[in-house]
């Protein structure tokens, strides 16, 4: 069917081409000078996405009347895929034979488009040969449109004819990105404009501080990188969000610390200001984690998560205790510095001789043990005064006691020699109470108070004086022939205790006889038979006082002469008969004469006879 249509064309144009021919030879002019005939691609440029179908025009303006027209297309089969040829509208009115062509889509051509007036008749006024619908491949780029083996008849032969291709652009698509916060996108590649079906490869890169959460308009999601196919224009937003740090306080020790701005989170580059305040009795040290030295206030800068340690250490006091007097404080606990609030104990402990008395400085009034609150340096004195001890000395009997020294109160330790001096008469005998012994003098230690008693004694014995002797006369007509009164003076500082007349008799014995007292001091004794016996006799007062201390008066000798010896010469001899001889007969009364011997008052034989009797003997 096609072979049998071409061989019809053919016949057909070679019966226009001797038409043509024939015209030309009669009327050159005519036809040379209305001009070529334009055949072209209209529009002539033209831009249409990927996938777009549209439609091309093969315009003509004849140059002069024409008849009929022929051409083939080619096209880049790649951007470009041509669906269908329909006639155009230049031989509107007249009928025509419309040839669409045969289309390779492969090749990229379309071949044997033609179409003509069938019958008499000719166009000269522009018009449309043929619509030409094209289908935009899924891709970019420039088609030419081109027009080959164009002819145009009239009623007789080819037309000179000027033919203009034409253009199809396949648009390229942008890619727009927008930034939502703070960040870029980089486009690899990175192009004004993308073919259709790039795949371009976007990284959103936040800026610091921020970090990149999603994509929006043609992209969703949140992978990154990602890629965009570029099959249209694209419009991208990149959402970056801030960044929000956390700042972590921590306290080490007692204190806090205010932030400023206080936030449950920052963003990049904030600073805060951070000031330390000590609890009582605290002191701010040190920043530790990210921060270090010690400024306070300081800043950080919130570049990340921040964790901050604050230091604080405990205020360290001294307690000083100062002693007054003598004695010693402890400190419990006992330690060089104390941390704030401590209570401390202090006990005063008075040296030997000592008693704590009171505080003062930082602590007052006598409590003891006490406590002390160091909520601060604390300088405290304890006061201790030295006891005072008294020494009182008693005196039994009579004499004194010195005390070198000699004050009304000692210290503790102190040492007293006390020196006993005995009152004439008395002598020191010992000491007793706090003192033992019979040492003189004598020291005490003053480790109290101090009671001594010291004992005099009685050193001197009775004093005896006055000792008379009353004897009795010879013619005593005592029949014992004889009597003594002995007295005398006894005197005692203290006492008398017991006054003995001590006798030595003729016999070679001793009589001790008490004396008794007749008036206060006087001591008297009387004996008829003590002295009895003729003979020589001696006798002493012996007295003793209450202290045993004995005295003697001296010795006093006498005699008792016998009665047989008249004219007492100790002897009775001769002489003494012739006495009596002498007073022979007399008579008296008794014992008026010596010579009256045997005391009957009568001078007489019997007197001589008593002699005879005791002739020659010796009395003393
Ligand atoms: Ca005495
Ligand atoms: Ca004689
Ligand atoms: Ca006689």
């Amino acid at each position: 069917m096609m072979k049998k249509g071409v061989e019809k064309r053919v016949s057909f144009l070679l019966t226009i081409f001797v038409a043509v021919m024939l015209l030309m030879e009669v009327v050159p002019l005519l036809v040379e000078a209305s001009g070529p005939t334009l055949v072209y691609i209209n529009p002539a440029s033209r831009t249409v996405s990927a996938g777009q179908t549209f439609t091309l025009n093969v315009s003509c303006t004849p140059g002069q009347s024409i008849k009929s027209y022929e051409f083939k297309v080619s096209f880049n089969p790649t951007l470009l895929q041509a669906n269908s040829v329909t006639e155009g509208n230049i031989f509107n009115g007249y009928t025509t034979f419309f040839n669409a062509g045969t289309i390779n889509n492969t090749a990229g051509t379309i071949v044997d488009v033609y179409g003509l007036i069938l019958g008499a008749g000719g166009v000269s006024s522009p018009g449309n040969c043929a619509y030409i619908s094209f289908t935009a491949h899924l891709a970019s780029g420039t088609s030419t449109v081109g027009l080959y083996n164009v002819g145009v008849t009239n009623e007789t032969a080819y037309v000179p004819i000027t033919v203009t291709n034409g253009s199809v652009t396949l648009r390229e698509f942008t890619l727009s990105v927008t930034l939502d916060g703070s960040g870029s996108v980089t486009k690899n590649p990175n192009q004004a404009t993308y073919p259709y079906g790039t795949v371009v490869q976007l990284t959103a890169v936040p800026d610091t501080g921020w970090t990149f959460s999603s994509w929006s308009g043609n992209l969703s999601g949140s992978t990154n990188p990602t890629s965009i196919t570029m099959n249209g224009n694209k419009s991208v937003t990149a959402h970056f969000t801030q960044n929000q740090y956390t700042l972590t306080v921590t306290i080490d020790g007692s204190g806090s610390v205010t932030k400023s701005p206080d936030q449950a989170t920052y963003t990049y580059g904030q600073v805060v200001t951070l000031t330390a305040v000590p609890g009582t009795g605290w002191a701010f040290s040190s920043w530790t984690g990210d921060l270090t030295g010690s400024q306070n206030p300081t800043t950080i800068t919130m570049n990340g998560n921040k964790a901050v340690t604050a230091h604080f250490t405990q205020n360290q006091y001294t307690l000083t205790v100062t002693i007054d007097g003598s004695g010693s404080v402890t400190k419990n606990p006992n330690q060089a510095t104390y941390p704030y609030g401590t209570v401390v104990q202090l006990t005063a402990t008075a040296d030997t001789g000592w008693t704590f008395s009171s505080w003062s400085g930082d602590l007052s009034g006598s409590a003891n043990p006490v406590s002390i609150t160091m909520n601060g340096n604390k300088s405290v004195t304890a006061h201790f005064t030295q006891n005072q001890y008294t020494l009182t000395v008693t005196i039994d009997g009579s004499g004194s006691v010195t005390k070198n020294p000699d004050q009304a109160t000692y210290s503790y330790g102190q040492v007293v020699t006390l020196t006993a001096v005995a009152n004439s008469g008395w002598a020191f005998s010992y000491w007793s109470g706090d003192l033992s012994g019979s040492q003189n003098p004598k020291t005490i230690t003053m480790n109290g108070n101090k009671a001594v008693t010291a004992h005099f004694v009685d050193a001197m014995a009775p004093q005896i004086s006055s000792v008379a002797r009353t004897t009795s006369s010879p013619l005593d007509t005592d029949p014992s022939y004889g009597w003594v009164n002995v007295s005398g003076t006894v005197t005692d500082n203290v006492a008398v205790s017991q006054v003995v007349l001590k006798i030595h008799t003729p016999s070679g014995s001793w009589n001790n006889v008490s004396m008794t007292t007749r008036t206060s001091g006087k001591y008297y004794y009387r004996s008829t038979t003590a002295f009895s016996a003729a003979g020589n006799y001696s006798y002493y007062i012996w007295a003793i006082d209450t202290s045993s201390n004995a005295n003697s008066s001296s010795n006093v000798l006498f005699s008792m002469p016998a009665n047989w010896d008249v004219n007492i010469d100790g002897y009775c001899t001769i002489l003494d008969l012739v006495l009596i001889s002498n007073h022979y007969d007399q008579i008296g009364s008794n014992g008026w004469i010596r010579e009256d011997a045997d005391n009957n008052g009568q001078i007489k034989v019997l007197d001589l006879v008593y002699l005879s009797n005791h002739f020659g003997e010796s009395w003393f």
